[in-house]
C-alpha cells in the first residue's frame, strides 16, 4: 500500500478515536472505626460528551436515599475527632472543591466539584444506576480521592452540613 495511503488512512483513526476516555474505578468498604470493612459494591466514574456518569453497583446498604460524594484525600483510614473517638473514614477530609467555594449545592449547583448525585437503595440493599454530574468534565481529576456513601441522604443544601449526610458509611479511593 502506497505510504500516503497508510498516512490516511491513520489520521482517520486519530480522528474516530473518542474524544474523552478517562474512567477511575473504586469499591466501597464500610467505613468503621477500625478502618474499611465489608465490601459493599463498585462506584465506576468516566468522562462523556456531556460530563461524568457514575456508575454505581451496590449491595449491603441500608435501604433509602444516600448521599454520595468525592472528597478531598486518597484514604479510608479513620481520623481522631475533637473528642478524642474514632472517626469512620475521617481521613478522607471535605468534599472535593477545587474552585474553593466553600458550598454545598449538589452535582448542578456551583458548589463543590465532588458533590455527586444521591443514590436510591432498594429494599433488599442493592442501588444499580448510571448517574450524572455534568459539571465534572474531567474524570481524572478525581483520580486518587475518595468517594464516600453517607448514612444519610443529601438536601443539595446547606444547612443542615453537607446535606444532611452525617456519619460516613461506607468509602473506596479512586484509582
Ligand atoms: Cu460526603
Ligand atoms: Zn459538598
Amino acid at each position: 500500500m502506497p505510504r500516503i495511503v497508510l498516512a490516511a488512512a491513520a489520521a482517520a483513526a486519530l480522528v474516530a478515536a473518542p474524544a474523552f476516555g478517562a474512567t477511575v474505578h473504586t469499591t466501597l468498604r464500610v467505613a468503621t472505626p477500625a478502618g474499611p470493612g465489608a465490601e459493599v459494591g463498585t462506584v465506576t466514574i468516566k468522562d462523556t460528551p456531556q460530563g461524568a456518569m457514575i456508575t454505581v453497583d451496590l449491595h449491603g446498604v441500608p435501604p433509602g436515599q444516600r448521599g454520595m460524594h468525592v472528597h478531598q484525600n486518597g484514604s479510608c483510614a479513620p481520623s481522631t475527632g475533637p473528642d478524642g473517638k474514632p472517626v469512620p473514614a475521617g481521613a478522607a477530609g471535605p468534599h472535593f472543591d477545587p474552585a474553593r467555594t466553600g458550598r454545598h449545592l449538589g452535582p448542578a449547583g456551583p458548589g463543590h466539584l465532588g458533590d455527586l448525585p444521591r443514590v436510591e437503595v432498594a429494599a433488599d440493599g442493592t442501588a444499580r444506576a448510571d448517574l450524572k454530574a455534568p459539571r465534572i468534565k474531567h474524570v481524572s481529576a478525581l483520580k486518587g480521592r475518595a468517594v464516600i456513601l453517607h448514612a444519610g441522604g443529601d438536601t443539595y443544601s446547606e444547612p443542615p452540613p453537607n446535606g444532611g449526610g452525617g456519619d460516613r458509611f461506607a468509602c473506596g479511593v479512586l484509582e
